[in-house]
């Protein structure tokens, strides 16, 4: 086989690899495209809610608006776990110490949610 066929086949077969990538993410961009399009006039999501959630305080952090709680089962969201949470208004932990046992009230759009309301367990 001479030199310039050899030169020819890669060449062509450059080519063709080349074309069918850009045809390829082409199509792969409209795609996204139509479907950013779709998000954007989606309605928003409904806010959810979780309600007496058992929890207890581990640390309260209000330079930057986060509490520190060992939580129950939030159900359709969260395990059991110990965690920050954002808090809506610091007058909410006022007087919360750590290790006391509470009650919460979680509200948002998960990942953003916040507490919106605290209280005091029971004894
Ligand atoms: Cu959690």
């Amino acid at each position: 086989m001479r030199a310039w066929h050899f030169i020819a086949v890669v060449n062509l077969a450059l080519v063709i690899g080349i074309a069918a990538g850009y045809f390829y993410w082409g199509r792969q961009a409209e795609r996204l495209s139509v479907e950013l399009q779709a998000a954007r006039k989606a309605p928003p999501r409904p806010e959810r809610e979780w309600t007496q959630v058992a929890g207890v305080v581990r640390g309260v952090m209000p330079e930057i608006g986060v509490m520190v709680l060992s939580h129950a089962d939030m159900p359709g969201y969260m395990r059991p776990m110990t965690m920050g949470f954002k808090v809506a208004s610091a007058q909410l932990y006022e007087g919360l110490e750590v290790g006391d046992e509470v009650r919460f009230t979680l509200r948002g759009n998960p990942p953003r949610v916040s507490i919106v309301a605290v209280e005091r367990a029971p004894p």
